[in-house]
């Protein structure tokens, strides 16, 4: 019996098509399943399952239906399945963010259609890990951060870069909950690292409303509450940004956010997280699994400031 089409998943359409990339056949196959991505360039990628994480096993991505219906973003609600409900109504087309900032030479004004056909989609699988002690596998696609960055060609007061997400009282039930805009920052060395990207979709699926449509900050190595969703501002800029959570509690958390088991937050433990769609937990990795990657950003690791 031919499986009806309305039954495969995003997940094995997704596998499918990484299979097919694989073997050279993309471009004589299937349309990606969304126009979107009609210009995406894949990048060589592995088959989900086949990253060695660090000697911790395969990487299991979550499945598409859970990543899209447990949520942090807030401004639709606490709860996590506030957002999947309440954000369905945002308008995310069109949509266009705005570079700028006294550290960029060549600030811009850019659509996301704009977005998609000056660069290449990529393809990347990373470990998601919130705060709060929860963890997924992502598969997302979307543009190399520093690309969008080297664009607007920094000066030398380019010592951070500031995002700035939709803060809209009309469409978000919940706009105000911490006085305005979610702000999030990183070191202008980090907003370049190549791990960092800004995402649009996810296993070849525009974002959805809840997951930060149609753009949205990815930084593996850091705390989920760094990911700021539905971006309408990044400013290069000469001092720290002072982001959302910071200035919320800046007991518990602070800039950097980077992951790590050794540092617990002062409510709970941070060594081991909660696998969402599964039923296990696992070990915490230090960077979140990416430390060698990124530990040569950060001279001290045992400064605490580094880590909440
Ligand atoms: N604008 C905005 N961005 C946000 C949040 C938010 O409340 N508002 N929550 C953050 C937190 S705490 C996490 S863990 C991630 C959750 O991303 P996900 O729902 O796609 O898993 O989004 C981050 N980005
Ligand atoms: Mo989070």
């Amino acid at each position: 019996m031919p499986i009806k089409s309305s039954e495969i998943t995003p997940e094995a359409l997704y596998r499918q098509r990484r299979r097919m990339i694989a073997l050279g056949l993309a471009s004589l196959t299937l349309p990606l399943t969304s126009g979107l991505f009609a210009n995406t360039k894949e990048q060589d990628m592995p088959e989900l399952g086949d990253i060695d994480s660090d000697g911790q096993g395969k990487l299991t991505a979550t499945k598409l239906e859970t990543i899209n219906s447990y949520n942090n973003y807030y401004e639709f609600g606490f709860a996590k399945t506030d957002p999947s409900q309440a954000a369905k109504t945002l308008i995310t087309s069109p949509w266009s963010v705005e570079i700028g900032g006294e550290g960029a030479d060549k600030p811009g004004l850019y659509d996301i259609a704009d977005l998609h056909s000056e660069y290449a989609i990529e393809n990347r699988i990373y470990r998601f890990r919130c705060v709060e002690a929860w963890a997924m596998v992502i598969p997302w696609n979307g543009i190399p951060l520093a690309k969008v960055i080297k664009a607007a060609q920094p000066n030398s007061k380019a010592r951070y870069v500031r995002f700035q997400t939709l803060h809209d009282t009309q469409q978000m039930p919940n706009a105000n909950w911490a006085g305005g805009p979610y702000i999030e920052g990183l070191t202008i060395t980090e907003a370049i690292h190549p791990l960092a990207m800004l995402a649009t979709g996810i296993y070849n699926q525009p974002l959805e409303q809840q997951t930060g449509a149609p753009i949205r900050l990815v930084v593996p190595w850091k705390y989920g509450f760094k990911y700021a969703k539905s971006i309408v501002r990044i400013d290069l800029v000469e001092s720290m940004p002072r982001n959302t959570w910071w200035r919320q509690n800046p007991n518990e958390y602070g800039f950097y956010a980077n992951v790590n088991p050794r540092f617990d937050h002062p409510r709970w433990s941070q060594a081991s997280e909660r696998v969402i769609g599964s039923f296990g937990r696992q070990k915490t990795l230090l960077f979140n699994g990416y430390a060698d990657q990124v530990a040569y950003l950060y001279p001290d690791l045992s400064d605490r400031r580094y880590f909440y």
